[in-house]
């Protein structure tokens, strides 16, 4: 079994929320969760093609940096990206008829579930190789601060932030891009979602400084570690991130300790990780921990919390019978998006 953290040092308190502010944040991990487990289900009825990895467990890192941000701001993210492109406002319909392959999809069927894009989101996308995404969002942090400082547009101050996992934080990559990053005092939070495993190689035997916030350091940039299964510690964290960021003060690492309930993909059967670990783990489920604190704060009623399960699961039986009833792209449009078109 691996070795558990113990669960870590804030460098940050989270502040108290309000009603309103709890609701979002458990609207939006619960789209994620539910999103995902009719997924599996859509997966397993054929409906879906090539692999599937699901994010279940780790909304809270997704909630918390993303619900945080400004609709301008940039998310980047891994092939583990649905939950990411739902919390930066892609709709349920478009993400899931992406997953069916159909041209309705947010990347228009020729992504599937690896590479979910929206320009209108900003959504710079989901990557199947791993630390892809890495030097992307770095180049879209760069754009922010030179639109703004090199071409005098004020209005430039948008925020990156860039999501991936353990085993990507040792990929050349990412040491490549902390170092331009804290070097250029780029606005981007780097969001390592250190769920202990990649695929079936456990952090401790992969990699030799295991805390991976402390990787900030050498590069003089800040570095936190945070409870990822707390959405509120996330927000808390996210925030003072974000401000450091607008404010011209450059990047931070922030390194949220969690855990993905399912196996790496769909097509994992999950053999390699202990019951013991994953006990520890699915007793911090991120959704139950907030609805017990708004319940616990009279921030919400747990019925009134069962109303929003309720219609996020209308909100996701419209997006499966959306994608069911789109067409496929037609073969005539093959080379279609390759190149940019005229407008
Ligand atoms: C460059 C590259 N090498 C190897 C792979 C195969 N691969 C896919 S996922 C994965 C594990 C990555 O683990 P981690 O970064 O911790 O992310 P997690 O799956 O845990 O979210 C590997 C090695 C790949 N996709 N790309
Ligand atoms: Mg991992």
């Amino acid at each position: 079994m691996v070795q558990e953290r113990v669960l870590p040092t804030f460098s940050t308190t989270p502040t108290s929320i309000t009603r309103d502010e709890g609701l979002v944040l458990y609207e939006d991990m619960v789209l994620g969760r539910s999103f995902e487990d009719k997924c599996a289900e859509m997966y397993y009825r054929g409906k879906m093609f090539g692999f599937v990895h699901l994010y279940n467990g780790q909304e809270a890192v997704s909630t918390g940096v993303i619900k945080s941000f400004r609709p301008t701001d940039y998310v980047c993210s891994t092939y583990r990206d649905h939950v990411h492109a739902l919390s930066a406002g892609v709709p349920a319909r478009q993400v899931m008829a992406e997953l069916f392959g159909k041209v309705t999809g947010c990347s228009k069927g020729r992504g599937g579930s690896m590479h979910l894009f929206s320009a209108e989101h900003n959504m710079l996308g989901g990557y199947a190789f791993v630390a892809e995404g890495i030097p992307v969002a770095t180049g879209a942090a760069f754009q922010s601060k030179y639109r703004r400082e090199a071409l005098g547009d004020a209005s430039s101050d948008h925020v990156t932030a860039c999501f991936f996992g353990d085993g990507a934080s040792n990929n050349g990559q990412f040491f490549e891009c902390l170092n331009m990053a804290s070097l250029w005092k780029l606005p981007i939070l780097y969001v390592v979602e250190n769920n202990k495993w990649a695929i079936g190689m456990a952090h401790d035997r992969a990699t030799s400084q295991q805390e991976i916030y402390k990787k900030a350091s050498v590069f003089g940039m800040v570095g936190v570690e945070v409870d990822g299964m707390d959405v509120l510690a996330m927000r808390a964290v996210a925030q003072e991130a974000i401000a450091r960021a607008r404010a011209g003060e450059g990047p931070t690492l922030i390194e949220a300790l969690t855990y993905r309930f399912r196996g790496h993909s769909l097509a994992d059967p999950d053999e390699m990780r202990s019951k013991p670990e994953k006990e520890f783990w699915f007793a911090r489920d991120p959704i139950k921990r907030l609805a017990a604190h708004m319940i616990e704060q009279s921030l919400a009623t747990s019925d009134e919390l069962k109303a929003i399960d309720k219609r996020i699961q209308a909100v996701i039986e419209d997006a499966v019978q959306f994608a069911l009833d789109s067409p496929e792209p037609d073969p005539k449009d093959l080379y279609r998006y390759v190149f940019a078109e005229d407008e």
